[in-house]
Formats: structure tokens, C-alpha cells, sequence
């Protein structure tokens, strides 16, 4: 059964409208007008072009009544600025907000044609990297649900994340063509374009009214041209927008140029600009100084500065009164140049008085921090930002000269603090700290799950904390149901609307009310046939996409996740490589089959997380091919970890692993999405692992590993890996594997700077984790042969995760931050 049967789950409206034949009408009309193919000579891709365009129409309508009330009603609009949105595929999410899933799949029959193969037509725009990015397009979605007016502002990356293949157990990159064959669901909107300026110089000069100003002379133009997508609600009236900015050379430096008679140089300036938008930076977690990343941030900070501002004289409304229109969140650092943007528009182009800007300002924005990795702690030298950015420089100097007088007053004589707090660190080469610049220009700071925003406030921004302890809050993630759940896993969708009915889709509290059911001895048989006929359904995906086959009766137990060293893959290697020593030194040990599923992409240039995916494929590799194992154990790395992919994989998990060394994770949502899916978790008190287990119960989680305050404890000791090693004899004997060259056809230098990293330093501690990660899978080995008991916890652990849906998350965030509500959208 397939993601578009979710229909059957969910009743539909009869909307004569909607009726099959004109479906099939519309769709043949596409084919011909926008194609102008006929249905013999058609490709995939045609079919599936005609029926997204099919599908978009029926959106346009509500779209359009939508933006029509928000204007009317000059409703407080929510503006999630993102350098990433990981929105996974457009045509099936859109079907069920529709309710048209049902009508589709019969109209495509009668012409012969099946849904599922135009679903899988369509290429995902991979406009992120991963949490971050996926967060984004949950949160547009729970908004729209919602019916909260709001824009998510972006880039329209040409490529996106790199598609990632494995060869020879290697990670090698493609480019990911997105838009070859077009994309049908934006909509480009050329009238609303605008300019943006980069580098140059600036100069003062009087004005008219003989006041002091600035006027910043940029040494190039670049046009941005918003693109737009729709983005309907669950079975509301409401269609909000997502808008993307594509950087075009502007006409007028064309001409500048090419009044010089240097055509090819004004072409060649053309690519330049186009250059800005073309390839998003696959790094999740770490930031290189990279003048074009900084120069793509503010590109597309700008364009939805200049666009609200447009908006806002649109409804008639003064831009003193720009905050009561606009609440602003930052998802990350990426957008927080948006400070310096948003006052250099009020005071330079708008004339507005300084304090009165930075009052603006500050009630317009919120910033939201989404890891405590000090490497991903976005700074830019100095230098290069007065290249990119001199106006903007000098405002940040300004508002930094500000800042420090009322943080001298507040911390009285600690000039230590000072010196930390500054937006400027000057303690080397000089930077601009983006994170600072957030947090002074914003009325609300918030981490994304508790342990994440106490760790926040008492470590990573302690200063900030000390100076307006009232401006931090955390707001725990949540991932939305719809796609997540209703979309990806439809057989679950069925039987539990079949129980409930269908209100959990929008509400997906209401999820609890399965719980009695898991004392249900015919409920719990069904849940488990849906389980395992997801499992099949993602055991042929491994075996198209690996040529491996697995046993759809074995334990299902997935990794899929970035590859970082944070993240601990290779805690989960080891144990792998433990547990296949263990079977080939007992012969006839009785352990419970398991499947090892992994996936997830590594950083180009991250070179110990490719590695990580070359120890796991290479492990994988010997227990795949040994006979001894007899099937008992396999492991598989599936390619291309995607949203695609993922709503293949969180359906048919069984055990969630999320095992990060507690401290680092700053909430994690995959653990949110193979919860929501019944597959229990075994993970660290990390992130929102804590929140899960709060809520589902310690008997429904396998919990292991150290604390963060004993991870500090450990570290402020002295940490030690080898004294680890030295109680641990089964370890030390799979480490001496590794390091022997027994997974690498005898190259033991192969996997040597991994291994020897953990021996002398394991930043991740690793050592210090394994006894007590290995002994809960023994745990879990133990719990999964009771199938009713492991059925019954499956079925609970779904039951109570009805906090971790974003509409919950968004609740918070319209309530507690951005004082928006839900605006119902008139119909005209
Ligand atoms: C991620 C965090 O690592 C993850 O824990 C969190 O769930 C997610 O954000 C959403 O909040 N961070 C990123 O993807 N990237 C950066 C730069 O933090």
C-alpha cells in the first residue's frame, strides 16, 4: 500500500468540483496546453508535470482568498526567515491537505495510469541539510494548519544538497539538479523583485533638512525574484507561502558595463550575480568563513526585509508599525545579518530616528539557537564582512558601542564579560559574532528542548542570560503529523482513525486516545501486520537501492541522521562488530535477528564522518557475506538519506536510535518521527530523548549512557579513554579487529585515525558509553522476543507522543513569542 491510499484513512469531502471527470479533464488539458504532449507520447515526467499543475490549480483559489484576508484583516504575519527548507515532495502532502487523494488515484486508473508511479516521479527539492532545514518546513505547514498567517522567506537553491551515492562503501557526491525537468508547483513573481547591494563603500552627506546621513555606494547590484509556493493547510481554507529568492543580474549593471563595449564581461558579471543562489553549503553544524555564504545570507535577508516593507505600505500601514505587522523568528544564526538590515532600511531609506528603528527592531525579531557546537558558531572575520557589508558594519559597530554601555553598567567593572559579550571578538584576528548580533536585536531567545535552552542559558550565552534573563524560553520541536505520519505510514493512519476516528491529523494529541488499545489483543495483531508490512515495503527499497536483502522478520533497528562524530555512528559500529565477534566465538548463539539500517549524508569536507560510513559499509560487508551469521545479523547503508527516503524508513523502524553523547544534540526530530511511528527508542538524556521518555514512560525507553552533568563531571576529572578500554575485554578485542585490518582486507592504517582518536582522546566518549549501550541492547535483544509486551510498548510509546507534533510547538511559539493568532480565511 502506498503513501496516496492514506485517502482510505481519512474520508474525503464530495466536492462535486472536484469531480473525477473534471480532474481528468484538467489533467489532459495540462498534458496538451502546458506539456503539449498527448497521452501516447507522454514521459513520466510529463504525467507527473500535468497532474502537480492539475493539483496547483486547485490551490490558486484559496492561495489567493488567503492573501487577500491577511492584507484586509492586516493580520500579525509570521516571517520564519531560513537559509533552509527541507520540504521533502510537494504532489502527495498536497493531495491530502486537499482531501483529493481518492479522486486522483481513480481518475488516473480510468486513463490508465498509476498514482503511485507519478508520486515517485517527483525529485525532492533538498533545499537543507537536515534537523534544521526539516524543522523549517514542518513549522510552515503546522502554521498553515493553523491558520496563522505567515510567509517562510529562502533561498532557491539551483542545487541542493548533494545526492549522495556509496561506492566501493565510500560516500561520493552528485550534484542534485533539481529543477531540470522544472518545478511545477512555484510560481515566479518578476513584478515583485528587488534590489540588493553588496560591497563598495559608504559616505556621509547632509540632507535636505541639513540632518548628518549615510549613503552606502555599493560596488555591485544584484537583483532577487521572489518565487512562490503554495503551502495549504490540513483541510483548512487556508494557503500560505512559501517565497524563495533566485539572485538575477540586475539590467542596470548590464548596461553599465556594456556601455563599455565589454559584452562578454557583462555577461560574464551576469553568471557572477546568478552565482549567489546556485548551491546551498552541505555543511550541517560547521561553519567555514565563505565570502558567498555570507553574501547568500544577506541576499535573501534583504529581499524579505524589502519585501515585507512592501507588503506593509501595500496594507496601507506606516513602517513605524512594521513590528505590530511582522514577528520575525531566525531560525538560526543564518539570517541574523537581518538586525543590521532591518535598521540600515528604517534609519537610511526610511529616515526613521535611531532609537525608534532599534525599538522596531528589536520587537520585530526572535532568534532561535539550534546547537551547542562551538563549531557551528557563525563569525565572520572582520575584513571580509566591511568587503561584503560596510554600511552594515559600521551599524553593528553602532549598536555594539550601545549595547556595551548598558552591559558596563549592568556588570559593573567586569570587563572579562565585557569582552565576551561584545559583537566583536577581538581576542585574535577580529569577528563578528552573528549569535550576539541575534540576541541583542531580539526580544525572545529560545532553545529547542529544555536540557538544549538550560544548557543555553547556563553555558553557551550565560552572559546574555545574566543581562535579560526574561528574553530566554525554550520551545521544545515537533514535526507534523501529516506528513509524518498520515502521509508516510497510512496503514497506521487507517486503523487508528478507524478507532478514533480521523481528528488526530490536526490534532494529534488526541493520539492518546489509542492507548487503551494497547490491552487490545485484536488491535495489537493489526498493529503488528502493519509493521511488518511496512518492513517489507522497506526491504525491497534496501534491496532496489543496495542489492541487499533482509529479513522482514528480523528487528528493524535504524541510524539515520547526519554522520557526525556528535552523533556517535560508530558507537553503534562497534557494537555491531561486538556483537558479530560474539556470534562467530559462540557459534550457536541464540540472539535475536536484527537488521542495522543506516543512513544519512556526511559534509564533503568532513573527512572522520566519511570515514565513519566506510567503517559501517565495511563492517557490513563481512557479517552481510559470512555464513556463519546465517542471517542473524545485517547491516545496510541506504544512499541518499532524504525526506523520500525517510518516509520509507520511519514507518517500518523498530528500535530508534538516538544516541548522541548527552549534551550535544540540541533536541533531535527524527527521534520525534520514529516515536510518533511506534518504534521505540534506545538513546542517551539528550535533546528531546529526555522529553520522549517523560512522556512515554521509562518502561517504554531503553535509556543508557552518561548524563550531561556527568559528562562534565568526567571531563572536569580528567577523562581517560583507555581506562575504559582496559575494564571492558569484549571491546578491546573488536577495537584489535578493526585496528587489524579485518574489515579493510587487511589494511589496518585504514580505520586507524578513527580508532585512534578514541583510544586517546574520544571527544564523545564513546569508551565511556559502550558497557552501558551494550547492555541495553541486550535489554532490548531480551524485550523484543516477548512480542505481545514489545507490541504493547510500540503501541503506547505512539500513543503518548502527542506532544511532539509541531502544531503543538507552533502554539507555543504564536503564544509565547509572536503574539499571532489564527485569522480564518474569508472566502470570496
Ligand atoms: C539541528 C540540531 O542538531 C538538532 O538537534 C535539532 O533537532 C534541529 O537542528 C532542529 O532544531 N541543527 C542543525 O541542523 N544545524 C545547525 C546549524 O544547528
Amino acid at each position: 500500500m502506498s503513501a496516496a491510499d492514506s485517502s482510505v484513512a481519512h474520508p474525503e469531502h464530495d466536492r462535486s468540483s472536484l469531480s473525477r471527470e473534471s480532474l481528468k479533464r484538467a489533467f489532459l488539458d495540462h498534458l496538451l496546453y502546458t506539456q503539449g504532449k498527448s497521452l501516447e507520447i507522454a514521459s513520466k515526467n510529463d504525467l507527473y508535470q500535468s497532474l502537480a499543475h492539475t493539483v496547483r490549480d486547485r490551490l490558486v483559489r484559496s492561495w489567493f482568498d488567503t492573501s487577500a484576508t491577511h492584507q484586509k484583516r492586516n493580520a500579525r504575519t509570521v516571517a520564519y526567515l531560513s537559509a533552509e527548507f527541507l520540504m521533502g515532495p510537494y504532489l502527495g502532502n498536497n493531495l491530502l491537505s486537499l482531501g483529493i487523494s481518492h479522486e486522483i488515484r481513480l481518475a488516473m486508473s480510468e486513463l490508465g495510469l498509476d498514482l503511485d508511479e507519478l508520486l515517485r516521479q517527483e525529485e525532492e527539492p533538498g533545499l537543507g541539510n537536515g534537523g534544521l532545514g526539516r524543522l523549517a518546513a514542518c513549522f510552515i505547514d503546522s502554521l498553515a494548519t493553523l491558520e496563522v498567517p505567515a510567509i517562510g522567506y529562502g533561498i532557491r537553491y539551483e542545487y541542493g544538497i548533494f545526492y549522495q551515492t556509496i561506492m566501493d562503501g565510500w560516500q561520493v557526491e552528485n550534484t542534485d539538479a533539481w529543477l531540470r525537468y522544472g518545478n511545477p508547483w512555484e510560481i515566479q513573481h518578476a513584478e515583485w523583485a528587488v534590489q540588493v547591494k553588496l560591497g563598495g563603500h559608504t559616505e556621509q552627506y547632509t540632507d535636505d533638512s541639513g540632518r548628518f546621513r549615510v549613503r552606502w555606494v555599493p560596488e555591485k547590484t544584484v537583483a532577487g525574484v521572489p518565487f512562490d509556493s503554495p503551502i495549504p493547510g490540513y483541510r483548512v481554507d487556508t494557503t500560505n507561502t512559501l517565497r524563495l529568492w533566485r539572485a538575477e543580474a540586475t539590467e542596470a549593471f548590464d548596461f553599465h558595463t556594456f556601455n563599455r563595449g565589454d559584452y562578454l564581461g557583462a555577461v560574464n558579471k551576469k553568471v557572477t550575480s546568478e552565482n549567489l543562489t546556485k548551491v546551498l553549503y552541505p555543511n550541517d553544524e560547521s561553519v567555514q568563513g565563505k565570502e558567498l555564504r555570507l553574501e547568500q545570507q544577506y541576499f535573501f535577508v534583504s529581499c524579505s526585509l524589502q519585501d515585507m516593507l512592501r507588503l506593509q505600505q501595500h496594507r496601507g500601514q506606516p513602517v513605524t508599525s512594521f513590528h505590530k505587522s511582522f514577528a520575525i523568528q531566525l531560525n538560526d544564526t543564518h539570517p541574523s545579518i537581518g538586525v543590521a538590515e532591518l535598521m540600515r532600511l528604517l534609519i537610511d531609506e526610511h529616515l526613521v530616528p535611531w532609537d525608534r528603528a532599534w525599538d522596531i527592531t528589536r520587537q520585530t525579531f526572535s532568534y532561535t539557537n539550534h546547537t551547542l557546537l562551538p563549531e557551528a558558531l557563525e563569525r565572520w572575520p572582520l575584513e571580509l564582512f566591511r568587503r561584503v557589508l560596510p554600511r552594515h558594519l559600521e551599524i553593528i559597530f553602532e549598536i555594539n558601542a550601545r549595547f556595551l554601555n548598558e552591559a558596563r553598567i549592568h556588570f559593573f567593572g567586569d570587563e572579562t564579560r565585557i569582552a565576551r559579550l561584545s559583537l566583536i571578538d577581538e581576542s585574535g584576528e577580529r569577528y563578528v559574532r552573528m549569535a550576539h548580533l541575534a540576541c541583542v536585536g531580539s526580544h525572545a531567545i529560545n532553545g529547542v528542548a529544555d536540557l538544549h535552552s538550560e544548557l543555553l542559558k547556563r553555558d553557551l550565552l550565560k552572559d546574555f542570560y545574566a543581562m535579560w534573563p526574561d528574553k530566554f524560553t525554550s520551545m521544545t520541536n515537533g514535526v507534523t503529523p501529516r506528513r509524518w505520519v498520515a502521509l508516510s505510514n497510512p496503514r497506521m493512519g487507517k486503523l487508528v482513525t478507524r478507532c478514533i476516528g480521523d481528528g488526530w491529523i490536526k490534532d494529534w494529541s488526541r493520539i492518546r486516545e489509542i492507548e487503551p488499545y494497547a490491552d487490545d489483543a485484536a488491535f495489537a495483531a493489526e498493529w503488528r501486520a502493519i509493521k511488518r508490512a511496512n518492513k517489507i515495503d522497506l526491504a525491497s527499497l534496501l534491496l532496489r537501492k543496495t542489492g541487499i536483502k533482509v529479513d522482514p522478520d528480523s528487528m528493524f533497528d535504524v541510524q539515520v541522521k547526519r554522520i557526525h562524530e556528535y552523533k556517535r555512528q560508530h558507537l553503534s559500529a562497534l557494537h555491531i562488530a561486538a556483537l558479530y565477534h560474539r556470534v562467530k566465538s559462540q557459534r550457536n548463539l541464540d540472539i535475536t535477528p536484527r537488521t542495522f539500517i543506516f543512513g544519512g549524508k556526511a559534509a564533503p569536507g568532513y573527512m572522520r564522518a566519511k570515514l565513519m560510513i566506510k567503517l559501517i559499509t565495511a563492517i557490513g560487508d563481512v557479517i552481510n557475506h559470512d555464513p556463519d551469521v546465517r542471517d542473524r545479523i545485517k547491516v545496510v547503508f541506504i544512499p541518499n538519506f532524504s525526506v523520500t527516503v525517510g518516509q520509507c524508513v520511519y514507518p517500518a523502524a523498530e528500535l530508534s536510535e538516538q544516541i548522541s553523547l548527552a549534551g550535544k544534540e540540541a533536541s533531535g526530530t527524527g527521534n520525534m518521527k520514529f516515536a510518533m511511528n511506534g518504534a521505540l527508542t534506545i538513546g542517551t538524556m539528550d535533546g528531546a530523548n529526555i522529553e520522549i521518555r517523560d512522556e512515554v514512560g521509562e518502561d517504554v525507553f531503553f535509556l543508557f549512557g552518561l548524563t550531561a552533568e556527568e559528562v562534565y563531571a568526567l571531563r572536569r576529572e580528567g577523562y581517560r579513554p583507555m581506562d575504559f578500554l582496559r575494564r571492558d575485554g569484549e571491546l578491546h578485542a573488536v577495537i584489535e579487529l578493526i585496528r587489524s585490518g579485518f574489515f579493510s582486507r587487511g589494511d589496518s592504517a585504514l580505520f586507524a585515525p578513527l580508532i585512534d582518536d578514541l583510544l586517546n582522546h574520544d571527544p564523545y566518549m564513546l569508551l565511556a558509553d559502550y558497557d552501558s549501550y551494550a547492555a541495553c541492547h541486550s535489554r532490548v535483544d531480551q524485550a523484543y522476543r516477548d512480542t505481545q509486551a514489545w507490541t504493547r510498548m510500540s503501541i503506547l510509546n505512539t500513543a503518548r507522543s502527542g506532544k511532539f507534533s509541531s502544531d503543538r510547538a507552533i502554539g507555543e511559539y504564536c503564544d509565547r513569542i509572536w503574539k499571532a493568532r489564527a485569522v480564518p480565511v474569508e472566502k470570496r
